[in-house]
């Protein structure tokens, strides 16, 4: 698709970074914040590469004045980052911690007074142990003590942040947590895995719920979906029914009760032998379908599935960490595929017009609701140059090749408001620890020190003008 001479986003697109609290934080034992799933995960040994643990992270629970300041001089006017449930309600039940709420308000007031837009992600996965330790997101209690959590944070910072997320990607809570067990908790029970599904689109529609009834009017509440693009390899019937399975397990699920209050049938249909579905009680699905403002979507790679029997011997190629257990309940047997083309640390495969496709199809799936990319981004194996200077070259083509796709979803008509990259620094990677590097600034994480690397230039420039500027000029 050849690129228009000269690309301008809207004057109030928001240029953001994104960020989650397990993943920079650190300060794990402070202020009575009590442990979460991840910190149970990652401290039981071959769970995470190397071991690796978000103890420390990027200890910006400590340096978060200096990450606003450098936000600041990249020229972001946004920045989403997630709310530990841990930190400001120990235990998941108990009453607030005073210390984790003030830790966020301050690093709101630091935002605003920098001309930074927060927007609040209220779960990144970092659910607290006592509740995994009473069932976790199989249980249906674990959505109402969300509801509680939203609320609390939702008086808290209600009257200085506009922007709300619900939940973060809840494919990766539910399909990964309790499915494959590439996630915290790192169970692999295919019939909890639904459950858990049911129970996260109710904590999400109770939170909804919960902000509604504090936020002020113009406050915006969202979830944000990693909505996969599901392809199938072939046009063939076998093919295309594959990729409808897959698609229902990975975007159906969710946004089908979430945009259009009910389960997609043929769901229902193909994991039958897996669950009955029974814990949807009456009133759930209406619970679930809110109204929203705003969606987000979070897009990395596509993935391509096949039949089984058109499907080449070889190893899977799902892109979802190692495991012997599937994360697609009642449909372990469709094939996956490695896409074609060129591919990130992650070994994902760079496929931008995928984002465009997502776009759009959102577009459709929720008209009215203002859309953002609330993460797009890659893992290259960044190393500083001898003069300390770090160029990712690949990044910055990664960036440029979305956002162009970006804009002309926005040019067909789609309403994108804004783009948060993933990530604003290198963190610790969930199961791949601090191996794979998303940041666009880089982290020596012996000394803690902060350096952009050429990507981050680049998109700063980006910012500054509105525009894509050409590669060369970085
Ligand atoms: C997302 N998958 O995670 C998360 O929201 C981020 O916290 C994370 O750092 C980022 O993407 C990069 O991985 C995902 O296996 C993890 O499909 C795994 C998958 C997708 C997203």
């Amino acid at each position: 698709m050849p690129e228009p001479m000269t690309v301008s986003f809207p004057p109030a697109f928001l240029w953001g970074a994104a960020t989650s609290a397990y993943q920079i934080e650190g300060a794990v034992r402070e202020g009575g914040r009590t442990p979460s799933i991840w910190d149970t995960f990652s401290h039981t040994p071959g769970r995470t590469a190397g071991g690796d643990t978000g103890d420390i992270a990027v200890d910006h629970y400590h340096r978060y004045r200096d990450d606003v300041a450098l936000m600041a001089e990249l020229g972001l006017n946004a920045y989403r980052f997630s709310v530990s449930w841990p930190r400001v309600r120990p235990t998941g039940r108990g009453p607030a911690a005073q210390a984790g709420l003030d830790f966020y308000r301050r690093l709101v007031d630091e935002l605003l007074s920098h001309g930074i837009k927060p927007a609040v992600t209220l779960y990144h996965w970092d659910l607290p142990q006592e509740l995994e330790d009473a069932g976790g997101w199989p249980e249906r209690d674990t959505a109402l003590r969300f509801a509680e959590y939203a609320q609390l944070v939702g008086e808290a910072l209600g009257d200085r942040v506009e922007q709300w997320i619900t939940l973060n990607e809840p494919w990766c809570s539910a399909f990964l947590g309790y499915g494959s067990g590439v996630h915290a908790p790192g169970r692999t029970e295919p019939a909890a895995t639904l459950r858990a599904a049911h129970h996260l689109n109710l904590a999400h529609g109770l939170a909804t719920q919960a902000l509604r009834s504090v936020l002020p009017a113009h406050g915006s509440i969202a979830v944000s979906l990693n909505s996969q693009v599901i392809r199938p390899l072939t046009q063939s019937p076998a093919d295309l029914a594959a990729a409808r399975r897959i698609d229902d397990l990975a975007n159906g699920v969710f946004h089908g009760p979430i945009l259009h209050g009910a389960y997609p049938a043929t769901l229902l249909e193909a994991t039958s032998s897996v669950t009955d579905w029974s814990y949807v009680l009456d009133g759930d699905l209406a619970a679930i379908n809110q109204p929203l403002d705003a969606l987000g979507l979070n897009y990395y790679t596509p993935a391509l599935v096949s039949s089984p029997e058109s499907a080449p011997k070889g190893p899977r190629a799902d892109g979802h960490g190692s495991s012997t257990h599937s994360p697609w309940p009642g449909s372990e047997d469709v094939a996956f595929h490695q896409t074609p083309g060129e591919r990130t640390a992650m070994g994902w495969t760079v496929e931008p017009g995928g984002l465009y496709d997502l776009i759009t199809r959102y577009s459709r799936e929720a008209p009215g609701l203002r859309l953002y990319v609330t993460e797009n981004g890659a893992a290259y194996d960044d190393k500083p140059d001898a003069d300390g200077r770090v160029h990712d070259p690949e990044r910055v083509a990664y960036l440029r090749a979305h956002l162009a796709e970006v804009h002309r979803a926005i040019a067909d008509g789609a309403d994108v408001r804004g783009y948060y990259l993933w990530s604003l620094m290198d963190n610790f990677e969930w199961a791949y620890g601090y191996e794979k590097r998303f940041g666009a600034v880089y982290v020596d994480y012996a000394t803690q020190e902060r350096t952009p690397k050429s990507s981050a230039l680049w998109y700063a420039s980006a910012a500054r003008t509105g525009g894509l500027p050409p590669v060369e000029r970085v």
